[in-house]
């Protein structure tokens, strides 16, 4: 036992003071005719919580990630397994999401990774039969190894191409064979430096070719999951591919890409690309494209992905908002891709860290159902557009209307009209009271 200072964590209320306790998250209460828990597929990122040691560039790591074992042999990675399914099972994580080379250590030899991948995954099923804890998706590393420093399916080495093609394989072999919902294509290093050493045309087409074989493959091997694109504006290089949601819908459509493809938002990618992280979740939405969720938040004060646990609630709020209105997420949860900062060292801090997270989220989920339920938000935005409801407002959506009649009934309309107030001051003093006026 790796967490022996905790039993499982259980739904205290908000007045508890226990640090081991949640106080929002109640896994089995009904909001809007589903318990929490189904609201709510929390799912723990291998990489953070088990590898994450608070290393940066200014000095080594803070947290012992040990458990017990040499680090980079087999023995740690098993550690690794057995500690992370006894802290989901602890806080009632019920999904985990991974890289390949989160699992194992790589070798030099890409056939002797894969039956280390082999081996582990086996030791992982049975853990899964064990507990009843599921895959929620699965991604290959293509962006530590050196032969990335170009890029995955944007490199200029056919060679390199092939190695990740060859990891794309092996990690969807995998999410496979753990029953994963989805396949994370997060941008790596697909982007650029500097324009003066990079064929943008060449390198995008040759993402899409990789990204068709994937599906191909995927598809062959009875993946019948999601794909989906994490966008991120920036980090590791100057210019990521993948910007924004908008661009990342329009990649897909233009490669033919989006029967297949979806959107994994991440809160801190949204912040990092100017936009709110509500704003990326919409964009997703109305295309049809919302499909997982990284849950996590940046710092507005820091222009780097910082990926700390969630604890805004108003950001976790205006999520829970969208992905309600959107009717929730087919094959994606809430993967808490995030760590715990440098100080935070222990292991009762991952602890308290999900606690946060999982509050915070269930509180989002709290407030943006009574913010539906209120309904004064729905009302304001369906009269503010209802001139398009009748007269000639109804010509223009049922296509009748043509840029003549519209002009006609312009000139028939004198000198000016007043569109109406968009009163966001009054709307966002609604929101005040549904946080606070009870
Ligand atoms: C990095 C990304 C990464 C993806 C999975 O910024 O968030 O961790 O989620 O490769
Ligand atoms: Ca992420
Ligand atoms: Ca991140």
């Amino acid at each position: 036992m790796y967490f022996d200072f905790i039993d499982k964590v259980k739904f205290e209320g908000a007045k508890s003071e226990n640090p081991f306790a949640f106080k929002f998250y109640d896994a089995d209460r009904v909001i809007l005719g589903k318990p929490m828990k189904e609201h709510l597929p929390f799912a723990m990122a291998w990489w953070h919580n088990l590898g994450a040691n608070g290393v940066d560039m200014f000095g080594r790591g803070t947290a012992d990630k040990s458990f017990g074992a040499a680090e980079a042999t087999m023995e740690h990675a098993k550690a690794k397994v057995d500690a992370g399914f006894e802290f989901m099972q602890k806080l009632g994580v019920e999904y985990f999401c991974f890289h390949d080379v989160d699992l194992v250590p790589e070798a030099e030899d890409i056939k002797e990774t894969n039956r280390r991948l082999d081996e582990i995954t086996d030791y992982i099923l049975v853990k899964m039969q064990e507990t009843g804890i599921k895959c929620l998706w699965g991604t290959a590393n293509m962006f530590s190894n050196p032969r990335f420093m170009n890029g995955a399916g944007s490199t200029n080495s056919a060679e390199v191409y092939c190695f990740a093609a060859a990891q794309i394989k092996k990690a969807l072999e995998l999410t496979v064979k753990l029953g994963g919902k989805g396949y994370v294509f997060w941008g790596g290093r697909e982007g650029y430096e500097s324009l003066l050493n990079t064929d943008v045309k060449f390198e995008q087409e040759n993402i899409a070719r990789l990204m068709k074989m994937a599906v191909e493959y995927g598809r062959k091997i009875g993946f019948t999951g999601d794909f989906f694109i994490e966008p991120k504006p920036k980090e590791p290089m100057k210019h990521q591919y993948d910007f924004d949601a908008a661009t990342a819908i329009g990649f897909l459509r233009q490669y033919g890409l989006d029967k297949d493809f979806k959107m994994n938002i991440e809160a801190n990618h949204a912040t990092l690309a100017g936009h709110t992280f509500q704003h990326e979740l919409r964009i997703s939405a109305i295309n049809g494209m919302l499909g997982s969720i990284d849950a996590n938040q940046g710092d507005y004060l820091l222009g780097w992905d910082t990926d700390e646990f969630p604890f805004d609630v108003y950001e976790t709020t205006m999520c829970m908002y969208e992905v309600l209105k959107a009717g929730g997420m087919k094959n994606g949860g809430f993967n808490f891709d995030a760590k715990n900062r440098r100080p935070s060292n222990t292991k009762e801090d991952m602890v308290h860290a999900f606690i946060l997270g999982m509050d915070a989220f269930a509180l989002g989920l709290i407030k943006a159902a009574k913010l539906i339920e209120d309904g004064r938000i729905d009302k304001f935005i369906e009269k503010k557009y209802s001139s398009f409801n009748e007269g000639i407002g109804k010509t223009i959506l049922d296509g009748t209307a043509t840029l003549e009649s519209l002009a006609e009934n312009a000139e028939n309309l004198g000198a000016c009209t007043d569109p109406g107030s968009g009163r966001q001051e009054y709307l966002e003093s609604v929101v005040n009271q549904i946080f606070f006026g009870e």
